[in-house]
């Protein structure tokens, strides 16, 4: 068996242990992360593409957001369509001027890996059998498999950052957690395309023939979705059923619609509301995904993961300053402060802007009065913005 010796132990390569690792890092604290896919797996996957305001601040402070804020594309407002129109929500005025990028969760991923590269600090990529031990003593420690060889390392810390399927929440005792969830009846099947964005800005439309969001990448890419069956069956959705589709839910009365081109990328994606409490196990702690999941629609998984691994460590920090535990103590009350406010926006941005099969002719009624007092409503809109923003 390899042994091997950190201060902190990050299981996952994702958003969350890569930004944890630098942020560490910055501190002068040793960690050593661990993956289980390749480097090309997590880059290439497509998921978020909206940052927060403060993620973007986080990323530049870091000294890791030099790409981001040259590439990224500042948005300072939304569109809501419904009923044929599309409705501007105009954010950064009811922020006092903050904004989204859009930036793809593959480049966040990208700069992380290149930034964590240059520290010269150890990321094992490809590991199997990763096993977490003694978190509930003074000395955890993880195993793993590294190209067939039995690796153990010795640490202060775990940090779980592996997602919702990782093994870290799923070491802890059931009846040490408590779980709150909720899945939605829906699903989105989503598409990147060579096409040019349409609009400047993302349209989130609710349709009688269901949700659809259009969002991009890049001058040249758009992302797209629709609201779709939880199981969708892709092969039911050859490309000219998914732009046909696309136009009738998009499509506003002003001729508006998005550009069609070649489809680079097609899946479907379920969606739940997952929240894991608490989120310390004596010295193991869970951040991003592996603690809880948000439905899309808020934009938000992304961003809770770094404001998770911000919270952890300014705590770790503190302790191998001070030696003082109190905000490791109260790590998971601070972030599941934040959290369960994203959970509620999150969720309210679903119900607003989803045809739930089970709603009835009053519930629809509803929605679409809903949709017109948000944006309508001076109030309204300004509360949107304040939590989309972040
Ligand atoms: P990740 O990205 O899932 O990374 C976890 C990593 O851990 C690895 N892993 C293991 N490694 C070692 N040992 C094990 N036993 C392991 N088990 C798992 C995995 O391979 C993986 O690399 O979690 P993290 O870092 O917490 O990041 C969270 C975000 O990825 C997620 O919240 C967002 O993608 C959610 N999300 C969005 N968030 C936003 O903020 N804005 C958005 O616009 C947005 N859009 C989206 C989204 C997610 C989507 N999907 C596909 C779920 C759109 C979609 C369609
Ligand atoms: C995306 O661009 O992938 C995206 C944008 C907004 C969302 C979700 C996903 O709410």
């Amino acid at each position: 068996m390899k042994q091997l010796k950190t201060q902190v132990g990050i299981v996952g390569a994702g958003p969350a242990g890569l930004l944890l690792g630098h942020l560490l890092h910055l501190q002068g604290i040793d960690s050593i992360i661990i993956e289980h896919r390749s480097l090309e797996y997590v880059v290439e996957r497509v998921r978020a593409g909206v940052l927060e305001q403060g993620t973007v601040d986080l990323m530049r402070d870091a000294g890791v957001g030099e790409r981001l804020l040259r590439e990224g594309m500042r948005h300072e407002g939304i569109y809501l369509a419904f009923g044929g129109e599309r409705h501007r929500v105009d954010m950064a005025m009811a922020t006092g001027g903050r904004a989204i990028y859009v930036y793809g969760q593959n480049e966040v991923v990208k700069d992380l890996s290149a930034a964590r590269v240059a520290t010269g600090r150890p990321l094992y990529y490809e590991v199997d059998k990763v096993a977490v031990h003694g978190y509930d003593t003074p000395s955890p420690s993880i195993t793993f498999e590294a190209g067939g060889e039995p690796h153990e390392i010795r640490c202060d810390f775990i940090a779980g950052c592996d997602g919702f399927h990782g093994v870290c929440r799923q070491s802890v005792p059931a009846a040490d957690l408590q779980v709150f969830d909720r899945v939605y009846p829906f699903g989105w099947l989503g598409i990147l395309a060579e096409a040019a964005p349409s609009c400047e800005e993302l349209v989130y439309s609710l349709h009688e023939r269901g949700f659809a969001l259009f969002s991009m990448r890049s001058h040249s890419i758009t992302r797209l979705y629709l609201q779709c069956a939880p199981d969708e069956d892709l092969a039911k959705w050859p490309d000219d059923r998914v732009w046909e589709e696309l136009q009738i839910r998009l499509g506003t009365s002003d001729g508006w619609k998005p550009n069609t081109g070649r489809i680079l990328q097609k899946s479907v994606t379920g969606m739940r509301s997952f929240v894991a409490e608490p989120m310390r196990f004596g010295r193991l702690f869970l951040a991003g995904d592996a603690a809880h999941i948000v439905p899309p629609t808020g934009a938000k998984g992304l961003n809770l993961a770094a404001s998770d691994v911000r919270y952890l460590c300014d705590a770790l920090a503190a302790f191998y300053r001070t030696g003082d535990e109190a905000l490791l103590t109260g790590y998971s009350a601070k972030a599941l402060r934040r959290i369960w406010k994203a959970q509620r926006f999150s969720w309210w941005m679903t119900s607003m802007l989803h045809l739930d099969p089970a709603a009835s002719a009053f519930d629809r009624r509803r929605q679409m009065a809903e949709l017109d007092y948000v944006t309508g409503s001076e109030a309204a809109m300004a509360s949107l913005s304040e939590s989309y923003v972040g």
